[in-house]
């Protein structure tokens, strides 16, 4: 086995305690806020903001380090209709007939439906796309490795920066989403993960009366 090159962290900072408790503090008052969002205005976003967010999901861990995730940044209004009809057909066979009762009931807290007005009103839609597999330079295909856990956290990692940015998120699946790859051209090792609108929430944006489980609900400490 050929050894590793090494190089000194140094990208690394450490705070004093109480620095730390008002980081976390912060860092947490900022998520709480967070809501997913389906009514979005049409007010345009700077898209520096989003590519220094996509630069921060890009650098999320992976496994070996393969980065098995491709980000397609949908702006272009005609294309934005195309994947709100495609979307739209697939979620009105979901809700008529193909879902089963008790994921519809499921879902009654969130008052979704078939409509997807926000696939068309967000400024920008971010395509995610997870790599089952890759190239390497010479264009053989290479493995990648915990495909799921690492888009994941890249995705994580771009809500987070997003609403640390200021702008809301959705984190929307219509299923199946095949049609997504066929609408951007994607190559056959690419398979849809996930649809993001990014946008300003609409002026009059409601959301649904949901909470959230307690820490110690979702904590053990051993
Ligand atoms: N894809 C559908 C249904 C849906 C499924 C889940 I799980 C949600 O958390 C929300 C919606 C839709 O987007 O409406």
């Amino acid at each position: 086995m050929a050894r590793p090159k090494l190089t000194p962290l140094s990208g690394y900072r450490e705070y004093p305690p109480d620095e730390m408790r008002r980081r976390a503090g912060r860092f947490l008052d900022e998520m709480l806020r967070r809501r997913s969002v389906r009514e979005f205005s049409d007010r345009a976003v700077p898209e520096e903001v989003l590519r220094d967010c996509l630069e921060a999901a890009a650098s999320a861990p992976s496994g070996a380090n393969r980065q098995p995730w491709h980000f397609v940044v949908v702006r272009d209004p005609e294309v934005k209709r195309r994947i709100r009809e495609a979307a739209e057909r697939e979620e009105r066979d979901f809700y008529h007939g193909r879902a089963p009762n008790d994921w519809l009931e499921a879902l009654e807290p969130l008052g979704t439906d078939e409509h997807k007005p926000f696939l068309e009103t967000a400024p920008f839609l971010i395509a995610v796309f997870a790599q089952v597999y890759g190239f390497d330079g010479d264009g053989e295909k290479i493995k990648h490795y915990y495909v799921n856990e690492s888009v994941g956290i890249a995705v994580g990692f771009l809500l987070a920066a997003l609403q640390e940015a200021g702008l809301a998120t959705l984190t929307h699946t219509p299923a199946p989403m095949r049609f997504l790859s066929e609408l951007l051209g994607r190559p056959r090792n690419e398979r849809p993960f996930l649809l993001i609108p990014v946008g300003y929430p609409a002026a009059d944006a409601r959301v649904p009366e949901i909470d959230k489980k307690s820490l110690a609900e979702v904590t053990t400490f051993v």
